[in-house]
């Protein structure tokens, strides 16, 4: 809106062309995101605890979970609305793939709040069924992948890390590729968000990396040098990184140990599927495997734990999946746990930066 108002502005008052620039709306949209999380989420605290949306904890967890009962969640609610907000405010209206990164947020955050407000307000047991979950969520991801496919500047061709001669073309089977990616780590965000600040810490560090991909991939001479995809309008992608960074920051100053707010479902459906998401756009999808380790590590951790229980009649390979769970089960406290993911989601973003150079 911002960009719409005033850049038009600076034929009269120069000093508007700044809002021209790419790189400044996206720190301005992470600044902003920033501060509506921070400063509205005593408020947002305040009302979930009012209403009793506190969290349920499974009795079957570790032990030092149980003194977490009660703490407020679907704090989501607050992370998405000030992503929307903010990158409403700054970005360019006119580009398609915001539109389409804006639609999968609002739609998973859609899924994630019936989800949460069956279990945390209707007191029901069980939310909405993995089945019925992963139905919407492949619906919503395929339309997603659709749309980006019909953009006619698009290419099909899947970007192999390591390899810039390997690029096989998928043609239209790039829309089902696209929504595997979508809901997997949609989905693999989900799991990862077990421990105070464990998810959302993670979700800044892979937003940051994809604002930096975005920004690349959407400009001319510098994707030109790097020799890679050049995407015509996909560094307005930038500015939602820069707001789900600045948001997931906000949210962390309540989040970390010990948590006052929990994101809930609200939260970790469509940060993950908004991360796929621009993965997509930016023709980065198969590097989320490194970008995203962390959440793709924990996502293999519970299929790996899962596959080997049902294989050998209750055996385990990790003292409990997801991994956070097994560290946490061997003694490791829980902000050491949750420090040591960081870190390594660190090390994994910058490596998956090297790769453009790498190639
Ligand atoms: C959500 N949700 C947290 C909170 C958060 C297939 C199976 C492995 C699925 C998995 C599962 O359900 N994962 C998805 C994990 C829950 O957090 C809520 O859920 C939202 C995210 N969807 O925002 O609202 C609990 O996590 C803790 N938490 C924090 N700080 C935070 O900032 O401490 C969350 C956010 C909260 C709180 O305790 O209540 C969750 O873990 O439930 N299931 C599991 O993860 C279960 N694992 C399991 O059953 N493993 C089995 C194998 C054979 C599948 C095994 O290894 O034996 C564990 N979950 C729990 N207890 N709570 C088991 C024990």
């Amino acid at each position: 809106m911002l960009y719409h108002l005033l850049y038009p502005l600076h034929t009269t008052i120069s000093a508007f062309n700044v809002f021209r620039y790419i790189t400044f709306r996206t720190i301005y949209a992470s600044l902003t995101a920033f501060l509506i999380c921070f400063l509205l989420g005593p408020w947002v605290i305040r009302k979930l605890s009012e209403m009793q949306v506190g969290q349920y904890i499974r009795s079957d967890g570790p032990e030092n979970h149980h003194k977490k009962a009660g703490t407020p969640t679907m704090g989501g609610t607050l992370i998405i609305s000030s992503i929307a907000i903010s990158t409403l405010l700054w970005a360019n209206l006119t580009n398609f793939y915001i539109w389409i990164i804006l639609l999968v947020t609002m739609a998973y955050g859609a899924i994630g709040f019936f989800d949460d407000y069956l279990m945390q307000v209707k007191k029901r047991n069980k939310g909405l069924s993995a089945r019925n979950k992963f139905l919407l969520q492949s619906i919503i991801a395929l339309i997603a992948g659709f749309l980006v496919c019909s953009q006619s500047d698009f290419n099909t061709e899947v970007t192999v890390p390591f390899f810039k001669n390997i690029t096989p073309d998928l043609g239209w089977g790039y829309i089902l590729f696209a929504a595997l990616v979508i809901v997997g780590t949609s989905n693999a965000v989900n799991l990862t968000d077990g421990l105070d600040g464990l998810a959302i810490g993670p979700v800044v560090i892979a937003s940051v990396t994809y604002m930096f991909f975005a920004y690349t991939a959407g400009h001319i001479k510098i994707a030109d040098y790097l020799q890679i995809n050049y995407i015509a309008g996909c560094g307005e992608a930038a500015i939602f990184c820069g707001a789900l960074a600045g948001a997931g920051m906000g949210f962390l100053w309540f989040n970390t140990y010990p948590a006052q707010i929990f994101m809930g479902d609200v939260g970790s459906l469509p940060l993950g599927g908004a991360l796929g998401t621009v993965a997509v756009i930016t023709k980065q999808e198969i590097l989320f495997v490194l970008v995203g380790g962390l959440f793709v590590v924990e996502a293999l951790s519970v299929i790996f734990q899962v596959g080997f229980f049902k294989m050998t009649n209750g055996r385990r390979i990790f003292k409990m999946a997801p991994l956070h769970h097994h560290f946490e089960l061997k003694g490791w406290p829980e902000p050491k746990v949750i420090v040591r993911f960081w870190i390594i989601a660190i090390a994994l973003a910058l490596i998956s930066m090297s790769t453009l150079k790498l190639r």
